[in-house]
């Protein structure tokens, strides 16, 4: 399989943790999203909504949205399972993943900043307080909902984890106050020592910069 990918993005890096976890092979095809490789011909090809991540299995098919490839590879290879096998929490660990994956990623992406910045006109310190106000939001609504033990939901990492990670990651890069938020960085310190979530750290990456 290979997986188009950006170092930083948080989508990708999404798909790397359930590959990772998985066990699955794969290789890294980096599409650079500063240089706008994304917005490439070639890559509209492979991906007609021109984001990243895109997973391109063996046979030629192109899978896209990191929550679809994710349900996919876990349909496809349910060990270790990503959601728990109690149907009340499997609800609990889909909503604080949609929450991220719906509610506060899509506002703070390359595309809507850029649109805020270029078309919009406002300065960079306005839309990084903007993108801080949507991950703030979010972070608010999952503390009350988690009691990391130490994942998310329980000693084994769910798909909560896979999205709560990569959100952080992001977060600290905005300089959103983690201190406001303990559970979810205890949460995200205990998927930072799961060698799957190691590998697929933005610094791991063979395209990190
Ligand atoms: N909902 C999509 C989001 C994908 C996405 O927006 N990826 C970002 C990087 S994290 C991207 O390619 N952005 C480029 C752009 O917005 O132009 C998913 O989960 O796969």
């Amino acid at each position: 399989m290979q997986l188009y990918s950006y170092f930083r993005s948080s989508a990708s890096y999404r798909v790397r943790i359930a590959l990772a976890l998985k066990g699955l092979a794969y290789e890294t095809v980096p599409v650079h999203l500063v240089k706008g490789e994304h917005l490439d011909e070639r890559f509209a090809a492979v991906n007609p909504q021109a984001r990243v991540p895109a997973l391109e299995l063996d046979d030629g098919e192109v899978l896209i949205q990191s929550l679809a490839i994710i349900e996919w590879l876990d349909e496809n290879h349910p060990a270790p399972p990503l959601l728990p096998a109690d149907l009340r929490e499997r609800v609990r660990v889909r909503a604080v993943t949609h929450i991220i994956a719906m509610d506060v990623h899509p506002l703070g992406n390359t595309g809507p900043r850029n649109y805020l910045l270029k078309q919009l006109n406002l300065d960079l310190e306005t839309v990084d307080g903007w993108t801080r106000h949507w991950i703030e939001k979010g972070f608010a609504a999952i503390e009350r909902m988690i009691s990391p033990a130490p994942y998310c939901f329980g000693a084994q990492p769910t798909l909560a984890d896979i999205f709560l990670v990569p959100q952080v990651f992001n977060a600290r890069r905005y300089k959103v106050d983690m201190a406001k938020f303990p559970k979810i960085a205890a949460a995200d310190a205990a998927c930072q020592k799961h060698p799957a979530f190691a590998a697929a750290a933005p610094a791991a990456q063979p395209d990190a910069e």
